[in-house]
């Protein structure tokens, strides 16, 4: 029994946040369909606790997950008997998440004692809350505040407004990220491009996109599982919503849209990473996007932003058919990619979700197409391809927010030249 205690305390660590000490990364490739359905039998098996963070999905796209330290013996001792190659991605999981911590209040004590924003940085939800207040200050003349609604547990769902023109209704772009909480590079990556807009308006292309349009951007989609993550689980991914009978939190938001709502790409067990949740909308956050875009009415273009595997991707995601504006979408994900890539080298892959990565439905792409009338629906797969996954070190988050905004910026023009 002692020995019980001793060891929970362990698993769960200081103030019951979530420790993974020895968990590791496997990234494994199935050769053909029959390993894949091995692969799959995995996420069938509850109690070994296997945290997906990429698949099963094309079988040319490998898979990865994150193996809890008690299940690793057994995964492994499946996976050799079934022939299915694999490789150690990340050795301890728990090394990564620690030293991520370690440079959060190396950076937290430099900031303080400058005065200043390190946008090098990641943070906490109180962290970008205080520096949207100040960033709006600092510049009111273009910059504003909405609050669209509330999540789960409370939190405001503050967007930035960038507009010219603040009594008008103008054609609009919409930005989210961090619709999965733990994928913390594309909160990271909104603070920067907010500032990005901010500081370059007056010049190109910027000048003319918002002497036409306006941009929203919604920096923190899922405040509960982002505040989550830096306080109990660092690999929570769902909402934070209660669920009627059943003792498992949260929905899946990307999975949540109704749009092919409730489809065989998403789940109907609340227990599950991709659950659907009860109806469409059920989440507030969902409920408070699609209020806002549908009230607006004229938004041109929606950008979500997720991570990892370097994609540019968009509808559908439901269904196999091609949209009516495919190839448009298609050419322009070729052009936004390849100025992506003429920064740093990042290749992208881009084409429609379900023939890119997997069948998903109920997500924010097909919706915004479908039910929202916006062309330039796209979703973004930040960095990395699967060296760090989730768990992108802090000195990536200035390349990466860099070379997004080559992409952000070729799309958010094409939509504005076609803006009378
Ligand atoms: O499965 C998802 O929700 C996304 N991948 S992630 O690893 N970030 O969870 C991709 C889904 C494609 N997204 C849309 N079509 N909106
Ligand atoms: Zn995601």
């Amino acid at each position: 029994m002692r020995a019980l205690v001793v060891f929970t305390a362990l698993l769960m660590g200081a103030f019951g946040q979530k420790l993974f000490i020895g968990d590791q990364v496997l990234r494994i490739r199935a050769s053909d369909e029959e390993q894949m359905a091995k692969i799959r039998e995995l996420e069938h098996l509850e109690q070994l606790q296997i945290d997906f963070w990429r698949g099963p999905a094309m079988p040319s796209l490998p898979v990865d997950m994150r193996v809890p330290f008690t299940s690793l013996q057994a995964v492994k001792v499946f996976l050799e008997t079934n022939n299915i190659a694999y490789t150690i991605m990340i050795d301890d999981v728990q090394s990564l998440v620690d030293q991520e911590q370690e440079e959060i209040k190396i950076s937290q004590i430099h900031e303080k004692s400058t005065r200043s924003f390190n946008f090098a940085s990641y943070h906490t939800l109180d962290e970008i809350y205080e520096w949207m207040d100040s960033f709006v200050s600092a510049n009111a003349a273009l910059v504003s505040k909405m609050t669209i609604g509330q999540s789960s547990e409370g939190r405001p769902l503050y967007v930035l407004r960038f507009s010219r023109q603040k009594d008008a209704k103008r054609p609009a772009i919409w930005l989210d990220m961090g619709i999965h909480s733990r994928e913390w590079i594309t909160q990271a990556t909104g603070l920067w491009t907010a500032n990005k807009i901010a500081a370059t308006h007056t010049q190109e292309p910027l000048k003319s996109i918002l002497d036409k349009m306006d941009i929203f951007v919604l920096l923190v989609t899922n405040p509960d599982g982002y505040v989550f993550t830096h306080t109990m689980n660092r690999m929570w991914r769902k909402t934070r919503s209660i669920q009627k009978g059943s003792s498992c939190i949260g929905v899946d938001p990307n999975r949540n849209w109704d749009a092919g709502f409730g489809g065989p790409g998403s789940s109907s067990n609340p227990c599950s990473e991709t659950y659907h949740g009860a109806r469409p909308h059920s989440e507030p956050e969902i409920q408070s996007i699609a209020g806002a875009v549908l009230g607006h009415g004229n938004v041109k273009v929606m950008l979500t932003i997720h991570s990892y595997s370097q994609m540019l991707l968009f509808p559908y995601g439901y269904k196999k058919e091609h949209c009516p504006d495919h190839d448009k979408l298609n050419t322009l994900a070729k052009e936004a990619t390849d100025a992506l890539a003429k920064l740093h080298n990042t290749k992208y892959t881009f084409g429609t979700t379900l023939e890119t990565i997997y069948q998903a439905d109920g997500t924010t792409t097909d919706w915004a197409y479908d039910k929202a009338n916006v062309t330039y629906s796209y979703t973004f797969e930040l960095r990395d391809k699967g060296s760090y996954g989730f768990l992108l070190p802090a000195n990536q988050i200035l390349p990466t927010a860099e070379e997004t905004w080559e992409a952000l910026k070729m799309i958010m023009q094409r939509a504005s030249n076609e803006t009378p």
